[in-house]
């Protein structure tokens, strides 16, 4: 795990403590744990970690680490049909989990995190840096979500950018409350504490009051958040006040609205750092810390990446801040493809090996970067969270009593996004429709909203038109 966490080993051991959830985690405590996670998984092929927000995932993950064995974090709240999707196609041969979680008793044999001996024996051997870390499940536009390999290559370089662009160093406290099976809170989040040897806070739930009483009574520094959290902050004088305290504040993984920028500066007197990332890129923009900051952009490339932009034709777009075009990313560590998903990893590639975001961007001639949407409507963020409408849509056409369904996202004041969904149903309320959805996937994919219609909009070949949709209701 040195090549992940740290130069030596020593050093992790001297980087200040973490505090997760409440709970302290002191370095030397937490090597000695996952060492004997280590010990227990160690040959295994992938292991899937029940990821909650607690001192046993931070374990489990470091554990697997180093053991080299692909960590596949599962969310606790994902329901059977996502769970056993994430279970089977990720081959996990062990499910690591609190012995007082919740954590279903279906899938592979548990190992019990928290009733392990404090101590494994010796470091396992180091594997190489194009091994798998984790496995990251991530949803598409259609069909169910994909497991993203992520080298340990890819994640150290890519922490040592934004320590590098964040001015990030083991003076800082991090703080954040952002869930641990995602790039932000657990690569960012709790890895980059680790390799930079700072502190860590992790508030549980990321509230508005968690963060300011950790920019006071802990001296908080560094703050990552995705832009519900700020604008929740901005919502929030008192807690937002508490933040002056603060070095940096990091928004992303969703736009920021420029308003909530405007806020924030305002009763926080911190122009927030935007960056920009993907579950398969890491994080490859961001605003530094020592430089501008520019509302409703997201920065410049991190070193090592490269970016432009295509037409729908694949024709080049220019650099002139006007023209959008699909942001095309090259990184010197590219993600290693979709598990067991070939023909989708050789897709999201151009031929000549540049990452097809997806995302629609302008950049400007002085390089700085504007996210202005995505090509296609059937991704849809909300809170922060990637949701693919087919995914959505399946579950709900598994109700017996639903006929057709369209799923979309639709402008949320809190969220960015929400998820919507179009049915055509006899016999079924909105009400039963949602929790139908929450009984089968996590919760922040189920429907906010559900309009049940008489049809759905089609063009000539039959196809759903879904920009159209709000045509039905808005
Ligand atoms: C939610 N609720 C609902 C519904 N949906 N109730 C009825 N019907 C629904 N359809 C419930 C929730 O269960 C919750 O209940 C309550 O409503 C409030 O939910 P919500 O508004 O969603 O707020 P929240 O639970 O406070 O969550 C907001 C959040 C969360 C904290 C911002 O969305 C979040 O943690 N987002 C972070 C996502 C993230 O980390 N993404 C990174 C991926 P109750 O209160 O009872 O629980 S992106 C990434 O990794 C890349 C690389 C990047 O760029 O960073
Ligand atoms: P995920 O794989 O969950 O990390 O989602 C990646 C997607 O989040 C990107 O393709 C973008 O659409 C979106 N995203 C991440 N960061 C930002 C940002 N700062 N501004 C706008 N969109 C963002």
């Amino acid at each position: 795990m040195r090549d992940l966490l740290g130069e030596a080993v020593e050093a992790v051991e001297s980087g200040g403590p973490l505090r997760i959830a409440g709970r302290e985690l002191p370095r030397d405590e937490l090597l000695a744990r996952a060492s004997a996670v280590a010990a227990e998984i160690g040959g295994a092929g992938a292991v899937a970690v029940h990821a909650t927000a607690s001192v046993e995932t931070v374990v489990a993950v470091v554990g697997g680490i180093m053991a080299g064995v692909p960590v596949v974090p599962l969310p606790p709240d994902s329901g059977p049909d996502e769970r056993a999707h994430i279970l089977t196609d990720s081959g996990a041969a062990l499910l690591l989990a609190p012995a007082d979680a919740d954590a279903g008793d279906d899938g592979p044999p548990r190992v019990l995190v928290d009733e392990l001996p404090q101590s494994g024996g010796a470091d396992p051997a180091e594997p190489g840096p194009d091994a798998t870390a984790l496995i990251l499940y991530t949803s598409g536009t259609t069909g169910a979500p994909k497991g993203v390999m992520i080298s340990r290559a890819a994640i150290a370089a890519g922490l040592d950018s934004l320590a590098e662009a964040w001015e990030w160093t083991p003076d800082d406290v991090l703080v954040h409350g952002l869930p641990l099976f995602h790039v932000h809170g657990l690569v960012l989040g709790v890895l980059g504490p680790l390799r930079v040897g700072s502190r860590l806070v992790h508030t549980g739930r990321p509230k508005p009051e968690a963060y300011a009483e950790a920019a006071g009574k802990d001296g908080g520094s560094l703050f990552f958040g995705v832009p519900t959290v700020w604008s929740r902050l901005a919502a929030d004088p008192a807690s937002a006040e508490a933040m002056r305290a603060a070095r940096l504040l990091v928004s992303g993984s969703a736009p920021l609205p420029v308003p909530a920028f405007e806020r924030l500066e305002a009763l926080t007197g911190h122009r927030p750092v935007e960056r920009y990332g993907m579950t398969e890129t890491l994080i490859t923009l961001s605003a530094r810390a020592g430089g501008e900051r520019r509302p409703g952009y997201v920065g410049l490339p991190l070193p090592g990446v490269e970016t432009r932009l295509v037409a729908e034709n694949g024709d080049p777009v220019p650099a002139d801040g006007e023209t959008p075009g699909e942001l095309l990313v090259r990184a010197r560590h590219p993600f290693k493809g979709y598990l067991n998903r070939p023909e989708a990893t050789a897709k999201s590639f151009t031929p000549d090996g540049w990452f097809r975001t997806g995302d629609i961007a302008t950049i400007g001639p002085d390089g700085w970067h504007r996210i202005v949407g995505r090509a296609s409507t059937d991704l849809i963020k909300s809170g922060g969270y990637r949701i693919g409408a087919g995914e959505v849509e399946n579950a709900l056409l598994a109700h017996p009593a639903v006929k057709e369904a369209a799923v979309a996202g639709t402008p949320h004041d809190d969220l960015g996004e929400q998820v919507t969904a179009y049915v055509v149903a006899d016999g079924v309320t909105e009400g039963q429709l949602i929790d139908f959805v929450a009984g089968r996937l996590s919760v922040h994919k189920r429907p906010r909203v559900v309009h049940l219609v008489g049809a759905l909009p089609r063009n000539a070949m039959g196809k759903i038109v879904k920009t159209r949709l709000t045509e039905l209701a808005p």
